[in-house]
């Protein structure tokens, strides 16, 4: 309850109202309406009639389908905006239909967005290995641009203080598993984030229309592997819970030293990352020094503002601290945010493959998000899952995951959820387990407003 308290008193802190949020908040519908005019951009640097792919400032730009011009996510005139949408986490792309949460603030030519959001309330695991307890989840993100030369800089930084306010080894959570805690494999709990989740820094520069190169790092950051990290996935945009593939897609999202080199051609994006490979350890308040002694590569391809896929390969020199042994992970993805007649909804569809000691095991996730309104969230997400590490005499077993929720907002930003998993499993697991174990949470969530481009 204390822990609980601290965060929301953080959470009161982050979503204080500065006067800079007032001109970007709406709380009109943003999808289901015809297109407002787009607003003059407050950027002194943007000459109105700025188009993203004309100058060496926007490398980022999305080959744009005049088709979705209609829709109320009109291009903005300022080019440092305009990518914006496009960006998800580490250096992966997202749909540009994507809404941003965010307060944001021009300044010396910078643009600095705030995000973040904070997720407490109360965690029922069912089961013979459930545990119940009051969590709080939450993470902070500052990002800033400018024009710099012949490109635009980005620097983020992301904390969590989910070490503070989540119970020892992590969140309760069935068949979760993946990194450890006092020497032994965390097992049906979800390890809190990192203080540090991301310290990076990013130049992009065109080359000509339509082509442009950048370069990342971080310490950490997120290497080229995998599906946009699910904390910003649009599609998982209201649904806490990490995905029981995490550590099969996106695990990488926290990775203490990466550098990544990429190149952007009209809607092919190709990059390549060196990465220091160990998962983060038990300490959530340090920095983890180690070589760069894995690699990935990745391919992601934007044909439409709507949509977005990437298919990744990396090589894991020894992520894990208790099971050493090199890792192979492969995984694709496909993301779609548009409007439809129930109102916006984005959509992920994921698999990923380890190979590890000859051995693959696989995930399957397909995720969703439906925004009724501003007020009104709806979210399900269904996974197919092999865990090797459940503690059960025989090693592999696939757990197939439910979870259906929703949020409503009771004051803008400030929403009231709740949602339920279901489970199936094999008569093994049933055993340990209990019989069709079912989870639940009520929880009251906090974030920053839709950005209104
Ligand atoms: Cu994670």
């Amino acid at each position: 309850m204390r822990l609980f308290s601290v965060t929301m008193l953080a959470g009161t802190l982050l979503l204080g109202s500065p006067a800079w949020a007032a001109d970007h908040s709406h709380h009109g519908m943003p999808m289901a309406t015809p297109s407002p005019a787009p607003k003059p951009s407050p950027s002194p640097m943007a000459p109105p009639s700025a188009s993203p792919s004309a100058a060496p400032s926007a490398p980022d730009d999305m080959p744009m389908d005049h088709a979705h011009m209609d829709e109320p996510m009109a291009m903005p005139a300022d080019p440092l905006m305009a990518r914006m949408p496009a960006l998800g986490s580490g250096t992966s792309l997202q749909p540009l239909t994507s809404p941003m949460r965010a307060w944001m603030l021009h300044r010396d030519g910078w643009m600095w967005m705030f995000h973040g959001d904070v997720v407490g309330g109360y965690d029922y695991q069912g089961g013979a290995r459930g545990a119940q307890s009051w969590v709080a989840e939450n993470w902070q993100m500052a990002m800033g641009s400018r024009v710099l030369g012949p490109g635009i800089l980005d620097l983020r930084a992301m904390t969590s203080l989910e070490a503070l306010t989540t119970p020892p080894g992590g969140t309760p959570q069935l068949f979760q598993t993946g990194e450890s805690y006092q020497g032994v494999p965390l097992r049906d709990k979800q390890h809190p984030h990192d203080l540090f989740m991301e310290l990076a820094a990013r130049y992009s520069w065109a080359l000509a229309d339509q082509t442009s190169l950048f370069v990342y790092g971080g310490f950490p950051g997120e290497p080229a592997l995998g599906p946009e990290a699910f904390m910003h996935r649009p599609s998982a945009m209201d649904n806490h819970w990490a995905p029981l593939g995490h550590h099969l897609q996106d695990s990488t999202h926290i990775t203490f030293g990466v550098a990544t080199a990429g190149v952007r051609w009209h809607a092919l994006q190709l990059e390549a990352s060196a990465f220091n490979g160990k998962e983060p350890d038990e300490n959530r308040f340090n920095f983890d020094v180690g070589p760069l002694d894995s690699w990935s590569t990745r391919l992601s391809w934007a044909p439409d503002p709507a949509w977005t896929a990437q298919v990744s390969f990396g090589h894991l020199a020894s992520p894990e601290a208790l099971e050493p042994g090199p890792i192979d992970r492969t995984t694709a993805s496909v993301m779609h945010v548009d409007a439809t007649a129930w109102g916006r909804l984005a959509t992920s569809l994921i698999w990923g493959q380890n190979v590890q000691s000859a051995r693959a095991l696989q995930s399957y996730g397909l995720e969703a998000q439906l925004d009724r309104d501003l007020l009104t969230h709806l979210y399900g997400r269904f996974e197919l899952v092999d865990k090797a590490e459940l503690g059960l005499p025989t090693p592999d077993h696939r757990i197939g995951a439910l979870t259906l929720g929703g949020v409503r907002d009771l004051v803008p930003n400030v929403g009231l959820g709740a949602d339920a998993t279901v489970y199936s499993q094999d008569a093994e697991v049933a055993a340990a387990y209990g019989f069709n174990p079912v989870a639940f949470r009520i929880y009251l969530r906090l974030r920053p407003p839709e950005l209104r481009l």
